[in-house]
């Protein structure tokens, strides 16, 4: 899974990349251009997989990763020029750092609201400009799909309205046919509010939170600053300093969790003597559909799924001890996978 880390310039964009990722890229203005990307691959802690691995002792223990690209972008004038606007839809999520501390090198006080209405406008617009050519071949092409080009007009019509995509209700057929696009409105769109230090201990405006349930959006709060500097300490100061600022979890971890529950994700298990390990599934996914997420052969040739609870299976020790108690059951292709199931797939290929 792949989380674009987007906003103006000074937002903070960068410190939020560090504090996730505990990476040292460069901030500050002009330390990229454009369109340049920092990559950093981070491990979703889970202290099921802990557990797990405890227990089986495996050759290997696998976590669930994000990957976070910080992309550098957006100019004075907030236009998102094309290497951006390329970028973005490349991602499965974006995240967009909204300004909510002084900055004087950005010569401007910090207005998040106003930043989070100008992207909006920048990506509803990007996505017009692809929707509306679109349109424009399907009307001139007589062989075009008549469902395609109504659904494409109608996709015209929600972004001349300047809202996203996103709250357009499609059905499966209907985002197999738009999937092509990578339209940015539709994609998945966090808020990450970057607080000044001295306003930790503050509520997060009515409004803001209005706007983003209205953009349909998560929101986290943070202060990009003090996460990344306690990011980059050892790993034994750490918890000293989330206590003594009174800061509860790393943002890190609020943000996993944010963004998982965002993209609809549950953690399905694995487990045996050379893996422990965890996998993103989407929320709702059929016994077969999660199997693909291990192999394709495993979901071509899907016989039936063996499945414990994570909970029962940490309990009592084994599958075996488990099967004895009636703690296993075994499921077949209708078995909608659930957060914290243990899965042992058989198949024939
Ligand atoms: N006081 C304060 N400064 C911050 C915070 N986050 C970022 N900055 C500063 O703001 C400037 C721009 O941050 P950067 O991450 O490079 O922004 P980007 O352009 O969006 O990547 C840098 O000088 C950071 O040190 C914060 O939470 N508090
Ligand atoms: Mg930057």
């Amino acid at each position: 899974m792949k989380i674009g880390l987007v906003g103006f310039p000074g937002s903070g964009k960068t410190t939020v990349f560090n504090a996730l990722t505990g990476l040292s890229a460069k901030t500050g203005f002009g330390a990229a251009r454009p369109g340049t990307r920092n990559l950093g691959v981070v491990r979703v802690p889970d202290a099921r997989v802990d557990k797990l691995a405890a227990l089986y002792q495996p050759k290997k223990t696998t976590y669930a990763e994000v990957t976070f690209c910080d992309i550098a972008g957006g100019t004075a004038s907030r236009e998102l020029d094309r290497g951006v606007l390329n970028a973005m839809r490349e991602m499965d999520a974006l995240c967009q750092v909204l300004r909510a501390f002084d900055n004087p090198a950005a010569g401007e006080p910090a207005v998040p609201e106003r930043e989070l209405a100008d992207l909006q406008v920048e990506m509803v617009l990007a996505d017009l400009e692809i929707a509306e050519k679109k349109l424009h071949r399907l009307r001139k092409d007589r062989d075009s799909s008549p469902l395609e080009t109504k659904l494409i007009a109608r996709i015209v019509q929600q972004l001349e309205s300047e809202r996203p995509l996103r709250e357009v209700a499609l059905d499966a057929n209907q985002r197999k046919l738009v999937a092509g696009y990578q339209f940015l409105t539709l994609k998945p769109l966090l808020l990450v509010l970057n607080i000044a230090e001295e306003a930790l201990a503050e509520t997060i405006p009515e409004a803001l939170h209005r706007s983003a349930s209205d953009l349909g959006t998560g929101l986290v709060a943070l202060s990009a600053q003090v996460e990344m500097d306690i990011a980059q300490m050892p790993a034994e100061e750490r918890s000293e300093f989330y206590e003594a600022l009174g800061l509860g979890e790393p943002a890190r971890d609020r943000f996993l969790a944010a963004a998982f529950e965002l993209l609809d994700l549950i953690t399905m298990l694995t487990v045996g003597p050379d893996e422990c390990r965890a996998w993103p599934v989407r929320a709702g996914s059929a016994a077969p559909k999660a199997a693909g997420k291990i192999h394709s052969d495993i979901e071509r040739g899907f016989i039936r799924a063996e499945v414990t609870r994570c909970e029962d299976l940490l309990e009592l020790g084994s599958e075996a001890k488990c099967r004895e108690a009636g703690k296993l059951r075994v499921e077949g292709r209708e078995y909608i996978v659930q957060d914290g199931d243990v899965v042992h797939f058989r198949f024939n290929v």
